[in-house]
């Protein structure tokens, strides 16, 4: 009998073992939409007691809290509550930017926490106006040199990605990093339609890599070691309220008109850019770009980037508590178009791109779809269509904007062309 337990034991350890040595599973998105799983979404004018929603002041004064609070637990991470102070200090400004056609200003935030500082580095260009003007607030991924080709905006001096090709490997940007991003800010475009452009590297908040939550404002609040706890602030919420306290410096810009700020942001920036929209409701519209699973797109669809994907890859960017949906997306009590809910009654804005289908296009169309509901029931034109429009047909009239522009994962000029029309038509 002792044998049979020995062998059974050792068959099981050698069974786990082997188990042990797989290789990880390969991830094989899926591209069909025949193999989309059946479901059904979470409804956003349904408390979770199972009552409806039946006045704006239900929706506004308790079901949108309770949606909230429910993304801040199991997706993003709740902020946790913490004192800090912030200068603002103007560290240099050209009135003869951009052909002289604009201002350029740099602005450093310094967030000041338990006698530790974070600098927040906003590059503003903004038109020569009499008048405050709107302004467009946006995330860049790689440093603000790289916005534009102009040798006096400050390369940033935070971590950045090494890029062999660019020459970085101590992780510093350098000067072959100006205006490599350019395409993708418009700068001149956006000057000559009277609005101003603000923007800063993401990085100086909360660097993109998984470290443990040791450095940027995490390891400011977190000290010693500790991390956020399993509903508290990942990365994205972290970038999220670091546009907050852009808007609070925009807010003592006599130049700037803060009540037209339209938050914008590409990829995982427009993830960040819903969020922060739905946070901090000073943020008039909202323009979410390819911003894809655990952004726009439906995540009960598990088409291209699915969540499981997301949090193994991006550890950091979710709060822990969302691990607990990996391959369960049914089980979440929300989906991505109570995201977009959440911004009524503001404009919002989200883009597609045809090749680009690990965001998962339909499902970001589709979770603008769900989300009208709520607007029409605050009395609001929410989508105009009702299904899917042809590639390059933009949909702007109503409270919610669409598009889905041909070719791939970018934001482009002809995306800040729509913006510029949509943020227009609804802010002026
Ligand atoms: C991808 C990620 C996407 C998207 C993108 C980006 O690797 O899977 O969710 O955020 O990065 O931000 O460029």
């Amino acid at each position: 009998m002792i044998t049979l337990t020995r062998c059974l034991f050792c068959l099981f350890l050698l069974i786990s073992i082997t188990q042990c040595n797989q290789p990880p599973e390969e991830f094989v998105p899926n591209y069909d939409e025949s193999k989309v799983p059946l479901y059904r979404l979470p409804d956003p004018l349904t408390f979770e007691n199972g009552k409806s929603v039946a006045s704006s002041s239900d929706w506004y004064g308790k079901r949108r809290t309770e949606m909230l609070e429910l993304f801040e637990k199991e997706v993003y991470g709740r902020i946790p509550e913490f004192d800090f102070s912030q200068v603002y200090i103007l560290n240099e400004s050209d009135s003869s930017a951009l052909d002289g056609i604009a201002i350029r200003k740099q602005i450093t935030i310094k967030i000041i926490i338990n006698d530790q500082n974070l600098d927040i580095n906003v590059l503003i260009f903004q038109p020569k106006s009499e008048i405050p003007v709107p302004v467009f607030l946006g995330y860049n991924f790689d440093g603000n040199q790289t916005v534009q080709a102009d040798t006096n905006i400050f390369i940033t001096t935070s971590w950045v990605e090494n890029d062999s090709e660019l020459g970085i490997n101590d992780h510093h940007a350098n000067e072959k990093t100006r205006g490599i991003a350019s395409s993708r800010w418009p700068v001149k475009m956006i000057i000559e339609h009277g609005f101003a452009l603000a923007t800063v590297y993401y990085g100086d908040i909360d660097p993109d890599y998984d470290d443990g939550f040791k450095n940027g404002i995490h390891g400011l609040i977190h000290p010693d070691g500790a991390t956020p706890g399993v509903d508290e602030w990942g990365s994205i919420a972290a970038w999220a309220w670091g546009l907050s306290r852009v808007m609070d410096y925009l807010e003592s810009d006599p130049a700037i008109n803060a009540q037209k700020v339209t938050v914008i942001g590409h990829s995982r920036l427009g993830k960040t850019a819903l969020w922060a929209g739905a946070i901090d409701e000073r943020f008039a519209v909202v323009i979410s770009n390819n911003s894809g699973c655990g952004g726009a797109a439906i995540s009960r669809r598990q088409f291209g980037e699915t969540v499981e994907r997301i949090n193994s890859s991006f550890p950091h960017w979710f709060c822990d508590n969302f691990n607990h949906y990996n391959k369960k997306e049914k089980k979440l009590p929300v989906d991505q178009h109570m995201l977009i809910a959440l911004l009524a009654p503001r404009p919002v804005y989200v883009a597609s791109a045809t090749e680009d289908l690990w965001a998962d296009p339909r499902g970001e169309f589709l979770a603008a779809l769900a989300a009208d509901t709520v607007y029409q029931f605050l009395g609001l034109p929410g989508l105009p269509v009702k299904t899917m429009p042809d590639a390059d047909h933009p949909v702007i009239e109503g409270y919610i904007g669409y598009h889905i522009r041909t070719g791939k994962h970018d934001i482009t000029a002809w995306d800040w062309e729509q913006y510029l029309k949509f943020v227009d038509f609804h802010l002026n």
